[in-house]
């Protein structure tokens, strides 16, 4: 919260000074002082000073770079007190030049600064915003308050991402953030060059996406009549607090998320978490179910034995028209069809559920799952889409070769992916768990679960670890997750997110030569920025002792 504030009076001190006297330049940070780490940095003498009247011009390809161009001039407000100015037309001095470099590869970009001008290319215009992200980073008002230039040292930053994924996650389900908290959150990811959302729409304690030709699905399933109250010394179930909670996004809301995501060069991966976390869609129509119900959306948390019914046809079709309307959404090449957590006790009472193991041919209830999904793969790839599941997929039966394994119970799912031929996204729980908590001073702590995870041991995570140097490029690249059980509103889901998401940011960027002092110093330009841009983030990573030991929580 107390950041929050600081960000309002920095805002306010922002519209002052504009009108008023404006502070001197802030003194050189290190050219190289950015996070992530880029792969390359030459310094050489002087510096370009980036005024607030300095424009950011459009050398070609305006189509791609004009909308990039125009979200970094947005995103200079905090540090300028108002928007820089977008020109097309030939390079020039005294501006902040852009151009694509097609021989580059999409994501890679190099940044020559010299006294008189800043020139920046990209293999792409992602390229290019990610070295506008990195620009960013040197404009440090390290007072908290906007400035009328900004020192940027001379040289050359040459760039690119060690992994082609790096992506965040959302649960919406279990705590509904609105579609202007999911913005503001996409653009914390992208200050960070993560490239990927992973948006979980649906879980047992609520449905969050419209789906026109079935209305139940938000008229009753994005609706529980409570929420689970835990007694916060003791972390005792205290029961449901009886107090209705819901929402959803309407198919235009989730477009303009969608579409605000592509212009920050971000992909949403929607999930529909399938056959199990699916009490929400069965409380809206129970006939997807074994039992048939009566059920209710979960006002608990945890992992539920009623689940989809793969012996009716109808799950299918439901399914498959819920899906049907999700790509008209979600362009992305990947959907998530979950496949998690899914207790096998309603199938094996099924009559329909064991009349479907005979007539198949399967061994039993697992690969009654390995049938669901495998069914719901081949309609997506009939469809021209391809599945992510978590690591269960990799049960039974296994899962076809086109599926992208997300490994979250430990590195195994991925090893085992990577070893069979499949690609995998690394999630480990003891790394990757943003509703894990970060400091040990738990008392002082907002609520959270599971284990402890400080950004010292995101920052230690090796995707490749137990990889094969033959089968590294099966591994797409790290991921964090952050479930919503306990996070209630957008200053703890920033507090949970940062500076995490920093540490992880640089596992998916860099590979090798980590030096976690040395990312600590860095982080203080990126804290700066965390403090300007009115962020709550979690400080046990910048609290020292006088003796320079690491403070609490490291
Ligand atoms: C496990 S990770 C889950 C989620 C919970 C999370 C809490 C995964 C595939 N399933 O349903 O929210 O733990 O940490």
């Amino acid at each position: 919260m107390r950041k929050l504030f600081t960000g309002c009076i920095a805002a306010l001190t922002a519209a002052l000074i504009v009108s008023c006297a404006s502070p001197a330049p802030e003194p050189a940070a290190n050219l190289g002082d950015i996070v992530p780490r880029p792969i390359s940095v030459n310094t050489s003498e002087g510096q370009f000073i980036m005024k607030r009247a300095t424009p950011v011009v459009v050398t070609g390809e305006r189509g791609k770079l004009l909308p990039t161009a125009e979200v970094f001039a947005g995103q200079a407000v905090p540090v300028f007190g108002k928007e820089l100015r977008v020109k097309a037309g030939k390079a020039r001095k005294n501006a902040v030049n852009l151009s694509i470099n097609s021989v580059m590869q999409p994501e890679e970009y190099v940044m020559e600064v010299k006294p008189d001008r800043i020139d920046i290319s990209g293999g792409s215009a992602t390229g290019v915003f990610w070295a506008l992200q990195s620009l960013r980073q040197l404009m440090v008002p390290a007072n908290g308050v906007p400035h009328d230039s900004y020192y940027i040292p001379a040289g050359r930053i040459a760039d690119r991402p060690e992994f082609r994924y790096r992506g965040m996650h959302l649960d919406v389900a279990r705590h509904f953030f609105t579609p202007d908290e999911v913005k503001r959150y996409i653009d914390i990811l992208a200050m960070h060059k993560i490239n990927t959302l992973h948006w979980h729409l649906t879980d047992d304690q609520g449905w969050r996406v419209e789906i026109k030709a079935l209305p139940l699905l938000t008229e009753v399933g994005s609706i529980r009549s409570g929420t689970l109250v835990v007694e916060k010394e003791t972390r005792r179930w205290l029961g449901d607090d009886g107090i209705p909670y819901g929402g959803y996004y309407t198919q235009d809301e989730i477009r303009d998320v969608v579409a605000h995501a592509a212009s920050r060069h971000i992909t949403v991966i929607p999930e529909v978490d399938m056959p199990g976390h699916m009490e929400a869609a069965l409380t809206a129509y129970p006939e997807l179910g074994c039992t048939g119900g009566p059920y209710e959306v979960e006002k608990l948390f945890g992992v539920f034995d009623d689940v989809l019914c793969p012996g009716n046809d109808k799950c299918f079709d439901v399914m498959q028209s819920v899906l049907g309307e999700m790509l008209e959404l979600f362009p992305s090449e990947y959907i998530h069809l979950g496949g998690d957590e899914c207790p096998k006790v309603r199938w094996e009472k099924c009559p329909k559920c064991q009349a479907r193991i005979k007539a198949e041919g399967l061994k039993d209830e697992h690969e009654l799952q390995n049938y669901f999904m495998e069914r719901m793969e081949k309609w997506l790839a009939e469809h021209g889409r391809k599945m992510i599941g978590w690591d269960e997929i990799l049960e039974g039966s296994g899962t076809s070769k086109d599926a992208v394994v997300m490994s979250w119970r430990g590195p195994e799912g991925g090893q085992t992916a990577a070893k069979q031929g499949n690609y995998a996204i690394m999630v480990p729980y003891s790394y990757c768990y943003f509703d894990y908590y970060q400091s040990q001073d738990k008392a002082n702590e907002p609520y959270s679960i599971g284990g402890y995870v400080p950004v010292e041991k995101v920052y230690s995570l090796d995707p490749y670890d137990g990889i094969a140097e033959e089968h590294r490029h099966y591994i797409w690249g790290p991921q964090a997750n952050m479930w919503s059980e306990y996070i209630l509103s957008e200053a703890h889901l920033q507090y949970m997110l940062l500076p995490r998401l920093a540490a992880l940011a640089e596992v998916g960027w860099t590979y090798g030569g980590r030096d976690y002092e040395d990312f600590r110093r860095r982080m203080d330009n990126m804290a700066a920025m965390y403090d300007i841009c009115g962020y709550n983030y979690a400080t046990h990573m910048f609290e020292a002792d006088a003796d320079g030991d690491p403070g609490e929580g490291i």
